[in-house]
């Protein structure tokens, strides 16, 4: 069988993973002249296009000098470690990847620490050399100090470097070579990453690490074999986590050559193929040779540290704008995508609602804007994180947070991140009039700081997060100081009416929209909730009014995305999701059950 390497592309976000593979497809000649190529290539989706971050871990293949290399691109958001985690076992080597200027982040710890444990030895690309801020030489002894804090072994320590603009293609053994290709990279691939283990000639064992559906094949796993081949039409075992085994005919054999799919008819030990026929197929599962079915361990995965809860709409508005507004809708879903997605979970909540759980917010908003894409309705509790007890202690989930900052808004940035319990643990100036913070933090803290972060910076910080682990549970955190306004009354507001009341606050709606009793409206400058009534019209007089005062002028609506939404709601909210709009409502919609429910908080208090 063929000469193959398997990598996988690990670093923090954007520090241009995506970009670089790019180039190793474009150069390794993997697309023909006529080939029309665009950006960020493997970045396929619909929302990972439009936010210009990987979201799924994609593999491709190129040949180069006779060699298959299989590449897997992964996620560096932190709410995504768990894809990286999955397909760190698939591989014999990882690229890690680190911004020669912003170094090592939060999101190169966790994958370097997880790369680390599984024994790889990284190749360390230094990327984003082309900038002029780079600094490539502390940047490698950043990261050689990394190594050793996790415990490197003497020969991980010994990782090789490369130095690349992945943008301009380039790649370069030592900074002062002018080479302008990403051939030294190829060639480092094939001489650094071990030979897949393992024999053609031993039985069959497979492992699948991610799930994709075809409308007319089913489900499909794609998979890594680690022994023995496999042929189209044989007849195998499929392991499931649990134990349980199935035998079942391979109907589709499918092999990847840079974007393309295309039938094979048989792949041996080391390569990396998608099968179909096996509907029951699920992440972690193994294909084994039906003589004698020896499956590969579970993939491990941390678990999830926030959870929401995902409920059927019941606001006045429920139904009118949504295709899917049902609980079992909502439970097939969900299903499907803990399926394909094992670092998500979900328990049901009585009738009408479902415990999610992710690593992070945006983990979760990403779910729920595909769903509400798809047709969808639901609402969405606040984020909570989930609490564990270890050794008989309350613990809670801990985040290493790093905010550059303007020097002249770094003490703001300290004043408010000790009211949520964060703990400085570095600080230094980065040299070009911004300052480098580095927080422990509870996660909880985290909740809804972002715009926060963005006001106090006026824009300019940039703040990344990562789990750290979990620690004893912290005591009380700030929250929201501003209180809501709520409307009373329900109908289409009304112009004059939201320009009378924007001096009350920032208003999240404009004329003409939908409005219900209990819905927010709109963000009150002081700290109680206001109830006030949106759809009141001017009250209509036998005097002419003179020309001047019809033209009034509406300050426009502050635009509450879905995470902007959940971000800013307490407890007591919930965000309303529809196919068409995004709406922030009180859980208890009635005015006095919802000032006893008030009461009855401070009374425990
Ligand atoms: N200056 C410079 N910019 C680069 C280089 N490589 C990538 N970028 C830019 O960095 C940004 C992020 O690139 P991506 O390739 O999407 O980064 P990524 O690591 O895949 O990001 P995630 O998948 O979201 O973690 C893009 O705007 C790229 O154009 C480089 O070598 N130099
Ligand atoms: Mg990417």
């Amino acid at each position: 069988m063929r000469d193959i390497r398997n990598i996988a592309v690990i670093a923090h976000v954007d520090h241009g993973k995506t970009t670089l593979v790019d180039e190793l497809l474009k150069q390794s000649g993997t697309f023909s002249e006529r080939d029309e190529t665009e950006d960020r290539m493997m970045d396929s989706n619909d929302i990972e296009k439009e936010r210009g971050i990987t979201i799924l871990a994609k593999n491709t293949a190129i040949d180069y000098k006779d060699v298959r290399i299989n590449i897997i691109d992964t996620p560096g958001h932190a709410d995504f470690g768990g894809e990286v985690e999955r397909v760190l076992k698939m591989v014999d080597s990882v690229l890690l990847l680190v911004d020669a200027q912003e170094g090592v982040m939060p999101q190169t710890k966790f994958v370097v620490k997880k790369a680390l444990e599984i024994g790889h030895r990284p190749i360390v690309v230094v990327n984003k050399i082309d900038k002029d801020a780079a600094e490539p030489d502390r940047v490698v002894d950043e990261v050689f100090d990394l190594f050793d804090q996790m415990g490197a072994t003497e020969e991980q320590l010994e990782f090789p470097v490369i130095y690349a603009a992945a943008k301009n293609g380039i790649s370069k053994l030592s900074l002062d070579s002018d080479n302008e290709t990403m051939i030294p990279l190829l060639d480092m691939i094939l001489e650094e990453v071990p030979e897949p283990t393992g024999s053609d000639d031993n039985g069959l064992q497979l492992q699948v690490f991610t799930l994709g559906y075809d409308n007319f094949i089913g489900k499909i796993g794609i998979a890594r074999i680690f022994n023995g081949t496999i042929s189209m039409g044989e007849t195998v075992t499929l392991v499931k986590a649990d134990g349980e085994k199935v035998n079942g005919r391979v109907t589709k054999l499918i092999g990847f050559k840079g974007l393309e799919k295309m039938d094979i008819d048989k792949a041996g030990h080391g390569d990396i193929v998608a099968i179909a026929g096996f509907e029951t197929v699920d992440v972690g599962d193994s294909l084994c040779d039906p003589k004698n079915p020896m499956p590969l361990d579970p993939l491990h995965i941390e678990e999830p540290t926030l959870s929401v809860t995902f409920a059927v709409n019941n606001s006045p508005l429920a139904g009118t704008e949504g295709k899917f507004v049902t609980s079992n809708k909502i439970q097939e879903r969900l299903d499907a995508e803990m399926n394909t997605n094992i670092a998500m979970q979900y328990e049901a909540k009585g009738e009408a609602a479902f415990e999610v759980r992710g690593r992070g917010e945006l983990q979760i908003t990403i779910l729920a804007e595909n769903m509400r894409r798809e047709g969808f309705e639901f609402s969405i509790s606040r984020p909570e994180v989930i609490v564990r007890e270890i050794d008989g202690v309350k613990c809670e989930p801990f985040e290493h947070l790093v905010c550059d900052v303007p020097d002249e808004f770094s003490g703001s940035v300290i004043e408010t991140l000790g009211k949520r319990k964060a703990v400085m643990s570095n600080m230094v100036p980065m040299g070009d009039g911004s300052t480098r913070i580095e927080f422990e933090i509870p996660a909880r803290g985290l909740i809804g700081y972002r715009g926060q972060f963005l006001t106090d910076t006026k824009g300019e910080g940039v703040m990344n997060h990562s789990f750290l682990e979990f620690r004893p549970h912290s005591g009380s955190v700030t929250s929201r100081m501003n209180g809501a306004l709520v409307s009373m009354e329900q109908g289409e507001s009304v112009a004059y009416s939201i320009f009378n009341l924007q001096d009350r606050g920032i208003m999240f709606i404009s004329p003409q929209d939908k409005v219900y009793g209990g819905m927010v409206i709109g963000e009150h400058s002081r700290a109680n909730d206001l109830d006030v009534n949106p759809v009141k019209a001017k009250q209509q007089s036998n005097v002419r009014s003179s020309g001047a005062d019809e033209a009034i002028k509406i300050i426009p609506a502050r635009d509450m995305s879905l995470e902007h939404a959940l971000e800013w709601i307490e407890d007591d909210e919930l965000v309303e999701v529809t196919p068409v709009s995004i709406r922030v409502r009180k859980r208890e919609l009635d005015p006095s059950a919802r000032r006893r429910a008030e009461k009855q908080k401070k009374d425990l208090k």
